[in-house]
This record gives C-alpha cells, sequence and structure tokens, in this order.
C-alpha cells in the first residue's frame, strides 16, 4: 500500500526591502506554476516570505514596523495567489507576518497559512518560539529581534486532515524544540510543514557558525524519526540586505533519511513524491506511542 502526494518545497532566495507585495506574490504565482508542472499537489514557502526579513533590523517607528505585517489573509494584494492555487488544484503553505486585533488588544505574530487545493484556509500556526532578544545590539553585524516585534504564538501546535493525511505546522525556531514534534506526533501528524529564515552567523556565539547548517538537519530530522513523520523545511536563503542565511531546504522521510535538499542559494523547488504509508513502521511498530511510551515513570524518582 501507498500513500503518495507529490510535493514542493519551495525554496525562495532574498526578497530585497525594496520587492513590493505584488513583485513577491508574481513570485511565489510562478513557483506555484512550476511546481504544478511537475505534477505537485501541495507548495511549502518560507517563513515570513512576503518580505525581507524585518527582525534582523532594529526599527524604531512602529509604523514602518507594521508595513512588513498583513491585516487580512487573503487580501487584494494576496488574493491572486490564492486563485491561481484553486485554478491549479495546487495547495501550499504560506509564512507571513500577521497583524490582529484581539479582544482590543494588538497582536503581531509570526505565522503559517495551510491552504487546500480547492483554495479553503483549512489551518494556521502562530509561532511559539521566538528566538532572539527585545533589546538593540548596536555592536551585532545584524538584529534578531522576533522577541521585541512578535508575540508567542496562541494556536498551540495542532494538526489538520487535509491533502490525504495529518498535516502540522511549526516555524523555523520552532523545529528545534522536541516538544514541537512530540505534541504534533501524539495527534498522529504524518507531514510537517516549516519555513525559516535562518542567518549563517550567530553573533554572539561565533564558534557555533560551522555548525548552523549540521543543526538544521539535525533537529528535522530527528524530529521526523522519533515521531515517524515527514518534516520537510523550506528556507528563505542568500544574502538578504546584508545577512547571509542558510539555504538547504530539504525533505525528510520518518525514516530520518533526507530525501530531497536545495542546491542553490536562490529560488528552487524541491519536489518529492512523499508517501504517508512510510508512518507505518514507525507508528505502529517500532515508536508506537501506546506501547512503548512511560510516562508515568518518567517522573519517578528512584528510592534508595
Ligand atoms: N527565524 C528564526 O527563527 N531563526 C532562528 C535563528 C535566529 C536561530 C532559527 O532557529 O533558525
Amino acid at each position: 500500500m501507498s500513500r503518495l502526494i507529490t510535493i514542493a518545497v519551495s525554496q525562495m532566495g532574498p526578497v530585497p526591502l525594496e520587492q513590493t507585495r505584488p513583485e513577491v506574490v508574481a513570485r511565489l504565482i510562478g513557483l506555484l506554476r512550476e511546481a504544478s508542472a511537475q505534477g505537485c499537489e501541495l507548495v511549502l514557502f518560507p517563513e515570513c516570505c512576503l518580505t525581507a526579513f524585518f527582525p534582523h533590523w532594529f526599527i524604531e517607528d512602529q509604523s514602518e514596523i507594521d508595513s512588513f505585517f498583513e491585516r487580512e489573509m487573503p487580501s487584494p494584494v494576496t488574493q491572486p495567489l490564492f486563485d491561481e492555487a484553486r485554478r491549479l488544484k495546487v495547495g501550499f503553505c504560506l509564512g507571513y507576518a500577521e497583524i490582529v486585533e484581539e479582544k482590543g488588544v494588538i497582536r503581531r505574530y509570526n505565522s503559517s497559512l495551510l491552504v487546500e487545493r480547492d483554495g479553503r484556509i483549512v489551518g494556521k500556526h502562530r509561532k511559539i518560539h521566538l528566538p532572539g532578544h527585545k533589546e538593540h545590539r548596536p555592536q551585532n553585524p545584524f538584529q534578531n529581534l522576533e522577541k521585541r516585534y512578535f508575540d508567542v504564538g496562541n494556536l498551540g501546535f495542532q494538526v489538520w486532515n487535509a491533502f490525504g493525511g495529518i498535516v502540522g505546522m511549526c516555524i523555523c525556531n520552532d523545529r528545534r524544540w522536541a516538544e514541537t514534534y512530540r505534541v504534533l506526533g501524539l495527534q498522529g501528524v504524518e507531514i510537517v510543514l516549516l519555513g525559516y529564515n535562518t542567518p549563517m552567523e550567530i553573533p554572539e556565539y561565533p564558534e557555533l557558525n560551522p555548525l548552523v547548517g549540521f543543526h538544521n538537519q539535525l533537529s528535522m530530522q530527528a524530529g521526523a524519526y522519533q515521531n515517524g513523520t515527514w518534516v520537510l523545511g523550506a528556507a528563505k536563503t542568500g544574502c538578504e540586505e546584508g545577512v547571509e542565511q542558510l539555504g538547504e531546504s530539504c525533505m525528510i522521510a520518518p525514516s530520518g533519511e533526507i530525501r530531497a535538499v536545495a542546491k542553490t542559494n536562490h529560488d528552487e523547488l524541491i519536489v518529492h513524491a512523499c508517501d504517508l504509508d512510510e508512518t507505518i513502521p514507525y507508528k505502529e511498530g517500532l515508536l508506537n506511542f501506546e506501547m512503548n511510551r512511560r510516562v508515568e515513570y518518567y517522573q519517578l524518582i528512584t528510592q534508595q
């Protein structure tokens, strides 16, 4: 038996500050069409892919910060992407910065949407593990101000029945935390979709710079294997306004093996026919949670 779904991970090169939203949307539509021509039913785009990754810069003017956020989705500017997806019958997962009023308070989230092949929005994730710092660090070559610009996501880690399987999302730094995959795994997730903006440099710990690519793959491969799920990661890569970002977008099987990886630092599709039944040996067998997890023992303190 097999349950195949052909998926494209759509890596993107930099989004320059001067590139307009309609230009970026046109770029996404081009990638969607290319994926459709290759037989894909689902396309994964990167984190906050409608703009340059603004947490890399200290911006004092709130209206300038808010110009990077979307007030509605779809909006008049992003509607053509939804329309083209519906026409092509290709779904997508899109990372964007979301501004919303909740109980009279303005909130800002680092979000991603899951859109089915008929254009329906089926799911939303708001990033929980916001990296970086709140204060300006002028001594650093670039900033990591997600803790300053975003609120912590308030939607948990959910899964949705979509694309013939069980689909979950997380965003960038969420992928480094075992809890992310396990909470999704406990809900039976079969495909985890995530986008990232990962600088090649860690200003506070430069000794870790050579490990940036290794840690990217390590966290996704471990999450895939330990939870018997596909994990797909889409990078925004290249040199974006002076910040070098990791590429190596990849598609990881439930075995933990990398099945496809991007080779460039530009817009690039990697495509793979993902068999959701490859999850079975892990979910029903070797790593069957029901038969093997012993949560009641984890907290016990051994008496001498
Ligand atoms: N956008 C991110 O979440 N980036 C982080 C960096 C700052 C460590 C990441 O986990 O890749």
